[in-house]
């Protein structure tokens, strides 16, 4: 008698979500149980491969899938209920949009029936995150579960990577089904183009060897194509500067000479003068955000462009492309190190010593610096320093937002790719303490700092209680001047000195608190943390050590800084680049600038 094919088996949508999930590769889950997305959870406690992490508020699950994305280079996973679970998740899908970070949330909808009638905990999540998602779907036919999930890591992870939203109906899955996981795919209109059009990077050598002011303007592109080896072949195989923004730190090492830094708003003056300057801007996986750019119509007026990134809807948003390229940038990069070869072969070569002396010589007179406070108090600056030194190059850093984000991508010393996770596009705060319990989950043998202003750190600190509990021993240096102290500064230098509604401790009626409010070193033990102070210089390395040695238990440092420091270089919003000033009123000279 002939062999009967093995029936599919019967599952309830929600098993097949639980095993799609396994299927395309998930191992850590960070969300919210609550009533729509409940019939998931049942499986959910029964996979074995599947670790769910219970957060303390989904910003916090989006902002750790983040995290353990950007760490590990795999898919992040986050999950929300319906109506205001799925909205919390909001904010780190946005961000996740803006900083092309791959994750899939997974929320659940109300009962398809009752979509659109105002049900108990509906939100319209597909269409509130349409605008900032790579891709969302509505799932409510459990049949369809299985190829939605297989998509949404797809397209998460493929091409310019991003945050795809799947919510799926309660009653999808509650429904019988049978589990099937897709072979393969059928995206009509979804084909990211990752290899570089072979004309173009030609094309490209030719501007280079042409060049003699050129500059590597590297981005977060890099750092997503995990395109650093190849990076670094290129800029020693031409000689030519090297800025990498915020998105890109570490994706060239900060001790090499070619480097000149940051560019932006908080750039050092070398690596916003070589942008300013050059005849040929080298764009790989950059946007020529407007933090880069400053006034645009006056940003780099003599540069031709060439603009490499995966994403062909950049290339030409904000400034003309010469020669635009499409491609992954490890592609593009690893294309045009041979194409240059081939120049170099016929015995075109670049002369840029001129320009390398003259930008060595920017970068020798104006070197990022800081004044130590005279009353002996402690420096933000000097914290970070120490840190990255103590801490060193293969620790993960992750920031927050303000002051000390732009301290520690300046202060820290990056040598090495994904060991620096912030919210560079839309400005988060709230994001570092979160992403950092993801990076940690995502690489559990590294050491994982998060650098966190204490306005920022009021935002999502409760995710130390789901840290501690999960044992997912993340570290905190709270950089603690007393104050939103990014937005202090503008006080200072554009309206007045008027200090309106950024005071995190003067308590009305008083001169002023009598204790801080909260006390950080109580509060990170009320959460099962370690609470470690420090306000003194001579106390900062001992301070740094003593949380080192700790490894079993979070630890949250207290770092009681001088709160007038300010961030310098800067170029104030909205005017040129030509206008960077490197200390208060201080503009440097552009000596030799007839180059
Ligand atoms: C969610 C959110 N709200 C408001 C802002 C605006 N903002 C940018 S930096 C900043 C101050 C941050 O203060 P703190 O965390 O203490 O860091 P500091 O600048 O003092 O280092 C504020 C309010 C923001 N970026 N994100």
């Amino acid at each position: 008698m002939a062999e009967q094919p093995v029936p599919a088996e019967t599952v309830t949508g929600a098993q097949s979500l639980i095993r799609s999930l396994e299927a395309a590769g998930a191992d850590n889950v960070f969300g919210i149980p609550g009533g729509a997305i409940l019939p998931a959870y049942d499986p959910l406690f029964d996979s074995v491969k599947l670790r769910h992490i219970l957060v303390r508020h989904e910003q916090g699950a989006g902002h750790a899938a983040q995290g353990y994305a950007v760490a590990s280079g795999k898919v992040g996973v986050c999950m929300a209920t319906s109506g205001p679970g799925a909205t919390n998740l909001v904010t780190p899908i946005a961000d996740a949009y803006m900083d092309s970070v791959p994750i899939v949330a997974v929320t659940g909808q109300v009962a398809s029936g009752a979509i659109g009638t105002d049900a108990f905990q509906e939100a319209d999540i597909r269409g509130i995150t349409m605008p900032i998602t790579k891709h969302n779907f509505l799932v409510t036919d459990a049949a369809e579960i299985p190829r939605t999930i297989a998509e949404a890591f797809y397209i998460a992870s493929t091409g310019r990577p991003g945050p795809v939203l799947v919510d799926v109906s309660k009653d999808a899955l509650q429904a019988s089904t049978t589990f099937r996981w897709p072979t393969e795919l059928n995206l009509p209109g979804y084909r990211p183009v990752t290899r570089p059009h072979a004309k173009q990077v030609r094309e490209a050598a030719r501007l280079i060897v042409e060049s003699r002011k050129p500059v590597l303007y590297v981005g977060g592109g890099v750092i997503r194509a995990r395109a650093a080896k190849e990076l670094r072949v290129l800029a020693e195989a031409t000689g030519i500067p090297v800025v990498t923004t915020l998105m890109a730190r570490g994706a060239f090492p900060d001790s090499h000479p070619q480097h000149l830094g940051m560019p932006g708003m908080h750039g050092t003056v070398a690596a916003v003068g070589a942008l300013q300057r050059s005849d040929l801007i080298i764009s790989l996986g950059a946007r020529f955000d407007d933090r880069v750019t400053g006034l645009l119509s006056s940003f780099a007026p003599n540069a031709k462009v060439i603009h490499a990134d995966i994403d062909p809807a950049e290339i030409g948003k904000n400034r003309f492309a010469d020669v635009p390229i499409v491609g992954d940038a490890r592609e593009v990069i690893a294309d045009l190190v041979v194409a240059l070869q081939a120049e170099h072969e016929a015995g075109h070569t670049g002369d840029y010593e001129a320009w390398v002396d003259y930008l060595a010589g920017v970068k020798k007179r104006y070197p990022l610096g800081y004044d130590t406070p005279a009353d002996g108090s402690l420096a933000p600056q000097y914290v970070l320093e120490r840190l990255g030194r103590i801490a060193g190059p293969e620790a993960i850093y992750v920031s927050g937002v303000g002051q000390h984000q732009m301290w520690a991508s300046h202060f820290i010393g990056y040598e090495n790719p994904q060991t620096w996770i912030n919210s560079g596009g839309l400005g988060t705060m709230g994001f570092s303490v979160p992403a950092a319990m993801g990076a940690k989950v995502g690489r559990p043998d590294a050491t994982v700092w998060s650098v966190d202003g204490d306005g920022c750190f009021q935002m999502t600190n409760q995710e130390l209680a789901t840290c501690a509990i999960e044992g997912i021993p993340i570290k905190v240096a709270i950089i603690n001047n007393e104050s939103l102290g990014m937005v202090r500064q503008w006080q200072t230098l554009f309206y007045n000195e008027r200090y309106s509604n950024t005071d995190l401790q003067r308590t009305k009626g008083a001169q002023a608190a009598p204790v801080r409010i909260p006390d950080f070193v109580k509060l990170a033990e009320a959460y099962g943390c370690v609470g470690l102070s420090c306000e003194s210089p001579a106390d900062v390395d001992a301070t740094i050590n003593k949380a080192m040695e700790i490894d079993d238990v979070p630890v949250v440092v207290d770092f009681r800084v001088h709160r007038d420091a300010m961030v310098w270089p800067m170029v104030a919003a909205g005017t040129s680049n030509d206008d960077i000033k490197h200390a208060r009123d201080m503009a440097p000279k552009w000596e030799g600038d007839d180059l």
